[in-house]
């Protein structure tokens, strides 16, 4: 194992359009903290690095549709996303925003220096420009008349009305959906980053020398690799953004995924003077914390550019996690399914370390999980309540009771066997603890913590300490001998609850907090270096009385959450898929099924007999079809992508045994089937030639 001097923890910056929720914590900003704060208990010289990242096509176009500036986009989201981390203890040192002055001299004399060095390739192409709206305009913001059948909404890639592939230049008066102008044809150079160039050393770099990279991260490494790079361009047409430093380029911005992690040097650089020690120096340990989305970007190109630029170290590791699901179903910002983070900390206030726990406990480490408010409520109250703050409660509580409020003395002359299986059981977790939170198993460290909390649970009803309190009345040897076993019970539980303030604080730092408190010592006790010690506490020194470190929570607060995140969602019907504009393609499968839960599933061929909009839902369609044995009216999601009266007549696969629901007042009794291709447009899914409705599909 290399030895490092200092450790530089990074992790994604949100985008500025919209609040972070609970998917982004679980990501990456919870284990990120955890990490952190664990490494800053070792004593160790570490830096925890963050910012929004304020760039990109999806803030202008935000902003465009707002009718503000896209300036005022960030700084509004910025504000909430900084405040939702504070308030949930993600520890930054600092908390940046790439629109900052550092920032844009930082990314772009990166940019210049591979200029410079002759590292890009110029490449200019023609594309449609919209004069009203001053953009570019990609593919699948132009629309026109379809050449080959003359459907008049046929979008730049392709006709969805006779499937025909197209390209923009085809389509007969096309138009920008942005401002309805008409496109025009303009030249534009760009620059284009080679990344095939680093192909063979990435391979090397990541393949050979980082296998011990997490499976999720090094697969996805894998693929990319094998299906071969190629020239990324590295700027863009538009005005907001960090101009590109070179003289014939007005108007020309740095891509946002060219300047976004440049963020993370721009962050250290305001940070501290000594910014170069974080990034230039060998022995540093570069880890950044981000979702699976963002793999390719932190493994093979963010690299590569660091690696062309030839100043900085590399990242040592890249702890991806995979996709946080709520109640079974995939976080859609689009939809509004999802727990936002500002509106989590105004709900339950002071129970942040809750949201913490819950998070961690079910982090999607290895594959995507699922965050139900049930399982929320349950961990609460059957782990944090029940187990960690009932022990903690208990050995407080007794204490007070049976040993005069302060710390009872050991007497080694009885010691037995349960006591020294509690003393081994103490050293080992902390073994367990500080091995998984140094290779990044939060959720494993977690549940060894509160395995430990049971397990002095466990030991007090061995002990019995309130049993043997009876005996004192009795008094004579008997007595003596009972205080001394209690004293022995209390003194070790108390030092296991000194220990578990030790291993809970780089999770739930609020609660760390609080033992501390009622144990009055003071936060220096919290370093790693004292845990598995069984002198945390001197005998004889008074202690608090205790407090409720958790509360229960109760069913009406999660019937209240559920209905929430149920009222507030828009129907999944109706949104398709924001556009994957600087997405990393997502190459993982959904959970394997067997064919029963196939088999479920009762899909019928059905035709449309008629189409109308849904009144005040922009994006709903209300269909009428024939499935051959009865009609079914169908509210469907497509009205952005569709009219009404262009689909009359064309035949859908149609889930026919699903639970009607009502959309606007309307009951939709089933939905029908379609295909979404890379842009988020819509196809229809039906079988290749007309047949009789109701026939079945499988
Ligand atoms: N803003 C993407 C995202 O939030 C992006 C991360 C940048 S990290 C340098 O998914
Ligand atoms: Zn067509």
């Amino acid at each position: 194992m290399k030895h490092y001097k200092r450790i530089l923890v990074t992790a994604a910056l949100p985008y500025a359009n919209g609040p972070v929720h609970i998917g982004h914590l679980a990501g990456c900003y919870l284990p990120a903290d955890i990490y952190v704060r664990y490494q800053r208990a070792q004593k160790r010289d570490i830096k925890f690095v963050g910012g929004s990242d304020e760039h990109g096509v999806p803030i202008t176009i935000r902003a465009m549709k707002e009718g503000v500036s896209p300036q005022q986009i960030v700084d509004k989201y910025h504000a909430i996303i900084k405040d939702s981390f504070e308030k949930m203890g993600i520890s930054f040192d600092i908390y940046s925003r790439t629109s900052n002055a550092v920032h844009h001299h930082t990314s772009a004399d990166f940019f210049k220096k591979l200029y410079d060095a002759g590292l890009f390739e110029e490449k200019e192409t023609e594309q449609y420009y919209d004069e009203q709206a001053k953009v570019f305009l990609a593919d699948r913001y132009i629309t026109g008349t379809c050449p080959v059948c003359g459907n008049p909404n046929a979008y730049g890639d392709q006709c969805e009305k006779c499937g025909s592939a197209l390209s923009p230049e085809q389509l007969i008066s096309p138009r920008s959906t942005l401002s309805d102008a008409v496109p025009v044809k303009r030249k534009t150079k760009h620059w284009y980053f080679p990344l095939q160039n680093y192909e063979e050393w990435l391979k090397q770099w990541v393949l050979e020398d980082h296998k011990e990279w997490k499976n999720n991260v090094y697969g996805q490494c894998k693929s990319w690799l094998d299906s071969g790079l190629q020239s990324r361009a590295m700027t863009r047409d538009s005005s907001w953004g960090v101009k590109v430093p070179l003289p014939d380029a007005e108007g020309k911005v740095l891509y946002v995924w060219f300047d976004a992690p440049i963020g993370y040097i721009s962050a250290t650089k305001e940070l501290t003077d000594k910014w170069e020690d974080y990034w230039c120096k060998e022995d540093t340990k570069l880890v950044h914390f981000i979702g699976k989305d963002n793999i390719v970007f932190h493994c093979i190109i963010f690299p590569s550019m660091l690696r062309a630029h030839g100043n900085f170290v590399l990242p040592d590791n890249v702890p991806a996690n995979e996709f946080l699901n709520i109640e079974g179903d995939k976080v859609s910002t689009s939809r509004n399914w999802a727990v936002w983070v500002h509106e989590y900390v105004k709900d339950f206030p002071g129970c942040e370390d809750v949201l913490r726990y819950v998070l961690c406990a079910n982090a999607p480490e290895t594959k995507d999980n699922d965050f139900t408010w049930k399982d929320f409520q349950d961990r609460n109250n059957s782990e944090l309540v029940a187990i960690f703050g009932n022990f903690i409660n208990r050995a407080l509580v007794l204490m007070h009771k049976l040993c005069g409020g302060k710390v009872p003395v050991f007497h080694n002359d009885i010691i037995d066997s349960t006591d020294q299986q509690l003393i081994a059981d103490i050293k080992q977790a902390v073994e367990k603890v500080t091995r998984n939170l140094e290779e990044y198993r939060f959720r494993e460290a977690l549940f060894e913590v509160i395995e430990l909390s049971r397990k002095g649970n466990r030991y007090m009803q061995e002990k019995e300490p309130w049993i043997k309190a009876k005996k004192i009345a009795e008094g004579g040897e008997a007595a003596e001998r009972a205080q001394k076993e209690i004293d022995n019970c209390l003194h070790l539980s108390l030092q296991l609850t000194a220990n578990l303030a030790i291993l809970i604080n780089p999770f739930l730092p609020g609660t760390a907090k609080k033992i501390l408190h009622m144990l009055k010592v003071v936060e220096k006790m919290l370093d790693w270096e004292n845990a598995g010690s069984l002198k945390l506490l001197s005998v004889g020194y008074s202690l608090r009385a205790p407090e409720l470190l958790f509360r229960k929570i109760e069913d009406s607060e999660i019937a209240a959450q559920i209905e929430k995140l149920k009222a507030n969602a828009v129907d999944k019907a109706t949104v398709a898929a924001p556009p994957a504009e600087d997405k990393a393609d997502t190459l993982v499968l959904k959970p394997e099924i067997v064919y029963d839960d196939f088999a479920k599933l009762d899909l019928r061929v059905g035709t449309i007999d008629a189409a109308s909009k849904v009144e005040k839902a922009d994006k709903l369609l209300k269909l009428e079809i024939d499935l051959g044995f009865e009609k079914r009216t169908i509210v469907s999601g497509i009205a952005l992508h569709f009219k009404p009266e262009e689909i009359v007549g064309k035949q859908v696969v149609v889930v026919a045994n699903l639970a009607p629901r009502k959309m606007r007042g309307i009951e939709s009794n089933g939905m029908i089937l379609m295909a979404e291709d890379k842009a988020g447009k819509l196809h229809f899914v039906k079988p290749e030639d007309a047949i009789a409705p109701g026939a079945g599909v499988s």
